[in-house]
């Protein structure tokens, strides 16, 4: 009896937490649902049979959630066809229909990484304007690694901004991962020179670059990135494995310009997506994947260390829906 009780606890315990991470996510992201799915609902409610003021407000509903105008464009397209074969005739089963066609906009196959090779490091370069939450980014996802037993190391390679290797430095101390710094003002190269040299000696499991969002032009600061690519594939083959590159979901359709202009220059492996939980324009996340083709792999839901959340189109989809 007391076994059986005890198993029970623990699937309990299995679940319960299951569920708690659900409902985080639903909370970091109630503005997107509210948008989408509360608006969604007013709209059908009372309705029978789905005409052209219903497409119109559908359209205004989408487009405010952000997924931009080709996304939306092309949902309203699908429903309205379905409309015409007669495969949708009520207006409750437009969630349905939506749900459908955005997860399948979600599904993107895995970019292929580039594998670190037996014995040396995960090398991860983390790029983005200012103020998206590079550094912040950084320390959730030191503090995931960690949480697998990775020995992480970051690298300040954002040397231009005063207080940026601070922050860092913090985080590093937070999530229990050494930080290899110079002053402010240093050479961002030579920092990241010394710092994967570091790695290499004390055999870390993962290294994550920070780097600076801001210089005195986008000119210099693509450069300037490009040659810290360079410095890394020069002190060790194969690296970077990862380019992280990040976005602000509250900068809405901004953000896919920049994904455009970053991927153009310097090959982006990996979208995060952060401020989610700021925001009402969840749906860039839609837009960024159909649009760009390229996989969100991880969101952000707030400032703590464990808001950083892997990407899960059927998750995310459920938590703005339903
Ligand atoms: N609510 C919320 N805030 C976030 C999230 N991610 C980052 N932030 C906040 O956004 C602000 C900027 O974050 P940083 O990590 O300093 O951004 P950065 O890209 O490193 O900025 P620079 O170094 O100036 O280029 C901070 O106040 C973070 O706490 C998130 O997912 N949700
Ligand atoms: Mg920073």
């Amino acid at each position: 009896m007391k076994l059986f009780g005890n198993k029970e606890n623990r699937e309990e315990g299995k679940n319960g937490k299951a569920s708690g991470l659900i409902e985080r996510l639903k909370q970091g992201l109630s503005k997107t649902r509210s948008g989408l799915a509360g608006k969604l609902d007013q709209l059908v409610f009372g309705k029978k049979q789905i005409d052209d003021a219903i497409l119109d407000e559908l359209e205004e509903i989408l487009f405010t959630a952000d997924l931009g105008v080709r996304t939306t464009q092309e949902l309203i397209d699908l429903v309205q066809s379905a409309v015409a074969r007669k495969e949708l005739n009520h207006p409750e089963k437009l969630k349905d229909i939506l749900k459908e066609n955005m997860r399948s906009f979600l599904h993107l196959p895995r970019i292929e990484h580039q594998r670190p090779k037996p014995g040396e490091p995960l090398i991860i370069m983390v790029i983005g304007v200012n103020g998206v939450g590079k550094t912040t980014t950084i320390g959730k996802a030191a503090h995931r690694f960690r949480n697998e037993g990775k020995k992480v190391m970051l690298i300040a390679a954002d040397t231009f901004r005063a207080a940026a290797v601070e922050q860092l430095t913090i985080w590093g101390e937070r999530v229990g991962a050494e930080v290899i710094k110079q002053d402010t003002g240093a050479d961002p190269s030579a920092v990241v020179f010394d710092g994967i040299s570091a790695a290499l000696s004390r055999k870390a499991d993962v290294v994550i670059i920070d780097t600076a969002g801001r210089l005195h032009t986008k000119v210099n600061l693509m450069e300037e990135l490009e040659k810290v690519r360079r410095v890394v594939n020069g002190r060790l083959d194969g690296a970077p494995h990862e380019i992280w590159l990040i976005l602000d979901a509250t900068t809405g359709q901004n953000a896919i310009s920049q994904a455009e202009l970053f991927h153009k220059a310097l090959g982006v492996t990996d979208i995060v997506l952060t401020k989610l939980d700021g925001t009402a324009k969840g749906g860039i996340v839609v837009g960024l994947c159909h649009q760009l083709g390229l996989p969100v792999r991880f969101i952000g839901i707030g400032e703590k260390m464990d808001d950083l959340r892997s990407f899960d189109a059927q998750e995310f989809v459920n938590a703005i829906f339903d």
